[in-house]
């Protein structure tokens, strides 16, 4: 009797242990994406933190360097490069969007890839990370073509689990042109991941 539950158990086990190798590898390594958010009509915009209205999405130009998933908004569908001249505070405008990580999120890093006609300074929860282009409304005079090219930032030290505030001050450049030959225009897109080794 003995020996025929042995013979059992010995049987069982032949059978189980050939599966456990089909079980996926618990320290199988990946970096599974948490969130991803990008510009679109929820993002706000604003003259220095007063008044938030929703941004709206614009007239591009063909000629933008543009991102996957992402919208091009401004404050207006199409600018009126004079109007804005005279009206746009010194610093330009300001544009939010608000998001959440989820709670008990680990080892989170993240980053934005953004986009501006002409130019941009970005924050991430107050915290200035870099920019691109002149944002003096007069803009350089050596004909730069920063509209043409997103840049990519990484802004995992400013994130934080709940929620997380991304202010872009963006501004075109010169009075002249049309609203078709001066356009204006901000697109991005934000892109977090859980890492499983902290680096
Ligand atoms: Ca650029
Ligand atoms: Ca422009």
């Amino acid at each position: 009797m003995k020996h025929r539950k042995l013979a059992i158990i010995l049987a069982m086990t032949l059978l189980i242990i050939p599966n456990l190798a089909l079980l996926p590898s618990v320290n199988a390594k990946k970096t599974p994406k948490v969130l991803t958010v990008v510009s679109d009509d929820s993002t706000e915009w604003s003259v220095q933190g007063t008044n938030h209205d929703p941004a709206v999405e614009c007239w591009s130009h063909p000629e933008w360097g543009s991102i996957d998933e992402a919208t091009w908004v401004w404050i207006s569908e199409e600018t009126d490069p004079a109007w804005e001249y005279e009206n746009v505070p010194d610093g330009g405008w300001y544009f939010y969007k608000i998001f959440h990580i989820p709670i008990g999120s680990k080892k989170i890093i993240g980053t934005i890839t953004l986009n501006a006609d002409n130019a941009f300074e970005l924050y991430v929860n107050d915290e200035y990370i870099g920019g691109d282009g002149s944002m003096n409304k007069d803009g350089p005079d050596s004909g730069e073509c920063e509209w043409k090219t997103p840049e990519t930032f990484e802004i995992t030290e400013s994130l934080k689990p709940g929620k997380n505030i991304v202010t872009i001050r963006a501004i075109n450049h010169h009075s002249h042109g049309s609203s078709t030959d001066n356009p204006a225009g901000l697109t991005f897109k934000i892109s977090i991941f859980e890492a499983t080794e902290w680096k």
